[in-house]
């Protein structure tokens, strides 16, 4: 077992705390969990996700020739796209609806979920579903992007193969009682796909088109297919470079990783050694707004009183995790 991982800082948190706080503890890890003997199943491709994945990166690449063609406002315009359906998987699928660390109003989910079918990223009750199982088992076969099977797996290759029965088993065991209960997600999931239509790939690209003349394929292939394919690649590399290189302050017996590259191009989180050590935190780091848009986005939605309940854990657990089982990277800065 991973002793450094422990459930929690027992003496400072308790479990039934957190439970009561945040209506599930299903993103803890689990280190009882043991990986079945024996040879792995093989790998099952699934061909159509295969063509539809290279398609969408070629179509990407195109794009890129087109940036030297496009109206500065369509640029401008692309970026707005992939910060709003960024937000819509940090703030919304991830920290609020995984993590629960924090709560936010109506008005707050409904935006949350209109940017999250933006993002295209599976709907967020099948989000939260992964991701829990994510940390509950992390880099073992019930992990669906373990990153024990390598940078290309934990990448892009997990979506392009049928799932460990582990990840399903262990997955169905999970509480996600409160993801059910929230209408707005179960709306979501029952309109899944009018929804990306139309909000990933439809308004990104009518915009520029109607509003200041962009050519059609300009618009369809910059705001649309690059800014969805960087936005997939940014979060994908949380699971394979963030759990891969950088340091490892809060605990060195778990493979996530601090890396503020990741961390930039994600909206804060990239910070993901801390992220497993402290799910439940917010801010996904002890460093507030420093590479991290997104919680500065959620201290915004406080201050309009959209969100409140943030969840931080205290200066005084970090050092105390630090130094029991930290790498001791935070000295040197
Ligand atoms: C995408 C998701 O890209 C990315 C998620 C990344 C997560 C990142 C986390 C990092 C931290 C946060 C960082 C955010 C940074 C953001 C920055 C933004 C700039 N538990 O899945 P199926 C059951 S999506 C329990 O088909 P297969 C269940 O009954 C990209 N049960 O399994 C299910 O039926 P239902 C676009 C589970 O056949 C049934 O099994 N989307 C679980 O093995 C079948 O499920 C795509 O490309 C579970 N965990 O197929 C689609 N899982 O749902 C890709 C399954 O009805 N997906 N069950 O209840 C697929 O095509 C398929 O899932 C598959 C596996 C082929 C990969
Ligand atoms: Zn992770
Ligand atoms: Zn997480």
């Amino acid at each position: 077992t991973r002793n450094g991982n422990t459930v929690m800082e027992k003496d400072l948190l308790n479990h039934e705390d957190l439970a009561g706080d945040r209506g599930m503890v299903d993103d803890i890890f689990d280190e009882t969990y043991q990986e079945k003997e024996g040879p792995k199943p093989p790998l099952r491709y699934v061909w159509r996700n295969i063509i539809l994945m290279s398609l969408l990166h070629l179509g990407a690449l195109f794009a890129l020739t087109l940036i030297p063609s496009a109206k500065i406002q369509t640029l401008a315009w692309a970026l707005l796209c992939f910060v709003v359906s960024a937000l819509g998987i940090t703030a919304g699928s991830h920290r609020l609806w995984s993590h629960r660390s924090y709560k936010a109003t109506l008005p707050l989910r409904i935006f949350l979920t209109i940017a999250n079918s933006m993002a295209f990223q599976n709907d967020i009750y099948e989000w939260v579903r992964d991701h829990r199982v994510h940390h509950k088992f992390s880099e073992t076969d019930a992990d669906p992007h373990n990153a024990m099977r390598g940078f290309f797996f934990s990448h892009i290759g997990w979506l392009l193969v049928r799932k460990h029965p582990d990840v399903i088993e262990k997955g169905q065991k999970l509480d996600l009682s409160d993801i059910k209960a929230d209408k707005v997600v179960m709306f979501q999931r029952r309109y899944y796909k009018p929804s990306v239509v139309l909000l990933c790939f439809t308004l990104p690209a009518v915009v520029p088109w109607y509003f200041w003349d962009e050519s059609i394929i300009i618009s369809f292939f910059i705001p649309a297919i690059l800014r969805y394919t960087l936005g997939l690649n940014a979060t994908w590399l949380v699971n394979s470079a963030a759990h891969m290189f950088g340091n490892r302050p809060y605990d060195q017996n778990i493979n996530p990783r601090e890396n503020p590259l990741v961390s930039l191009g994600a909206l804060g989180e990239g910070f993901h050694n801390y992220h497993h050590t402290f799910p439940y935190d917010y801010s996904t780091s002890e460093f507030g707004w420093r590479f991290n848009l997104t919680t500065a986005f959620i201290d915004l939605m406080c201050l309009l009183g959209l969100a409140s309940d943030r969840k931080k854990v205290s200066k005084e657990v970090i050092l105390a995790r630090k130094m029991r089982t930290g790498d001791g990277s935070h000295k040197s800065g």
